[in-house]
């Protein structure tokens, strides 16, 4: 695959269950083992109030920049199984996860089928990935253009807490 085209894609981490801090920081070294993949920049760390139904613990919320030779749906595939391993670590009867990755974006795509929807659906509303985001592509647009500096203002930094860089 030497001669296929890269693809420039931010992944989205979110952990909050089982050392989510641990779980994050783990999480980008086996992004940067991907096959096919090179690890550009990682955001720090950030804790975030949990968004959703439901009493849960606080996130701990990444975001990742790679190249990337998969298409989409590989892509997608192998960051499901890191999901699978990582929640294979213990046994969770119900509830939070141990580690989501979500592709936030991939190039300018626009795609919309039943396993996966780029842009991320959410990507626009949630500081947890906004704020990252600006850290590592502050002139970054959606592919309608909306500017992510103009979604991330809109949104605020409300219950969101930037870490200092972990040892
Ligand atoms: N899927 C569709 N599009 C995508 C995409 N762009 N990237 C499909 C990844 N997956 C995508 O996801 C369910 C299905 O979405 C997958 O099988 C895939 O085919 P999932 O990871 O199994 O389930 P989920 O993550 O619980 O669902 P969902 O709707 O993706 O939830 P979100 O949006 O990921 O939200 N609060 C804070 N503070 N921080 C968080 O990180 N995360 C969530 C989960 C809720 N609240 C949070 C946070
Ligand atoms: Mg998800």
């Amino acid at each position: 695959m030497s001669d296929a085209l890269s693809h420039c894609c931010y992944i989205g981490l979110g952990s909050n269950l089982d050392e989510p801090l641990e779980q994050v920081t783990q999480a980008l070294q086996e992004l940067a083992a991907l096959e096919h993949t090179t690890l550009l920049s990682a955001s720090s760390l950030y804790r975030s109030r949990p968004v959703g139904p439901g009493e849960q613990p606080d996130y701990i919320n990444a975001v990742a920049q790679l190249s990337t030779e998969l298409a989409p749906e590989p892509l997608l595939n192998a960051l499901q199984a890191l999901e699978q391993a990582h929640q294979r670590k213990r046994l969770v009867r119900w509830g939070p996860r141990t580690l989501d990755l979500d592709i936030l974006l991939y190039d300018n795509l626009q795609l919309n089928s039943q396993r996966l929807s780029v842009p991320h659906p959410f990507l626009a509303e949630r500081n947890f990935v906004l704020l990252p985001l600006m850290e590592i592509a502050p002139d970054l647009a959606l592919p309608d253009g909306t500017r992510i500096a103009t979604l991330a203002q809109r949104c605020g930094n409300e219950g969101l807490i930037k870490l200092p860089p972990q040892r």
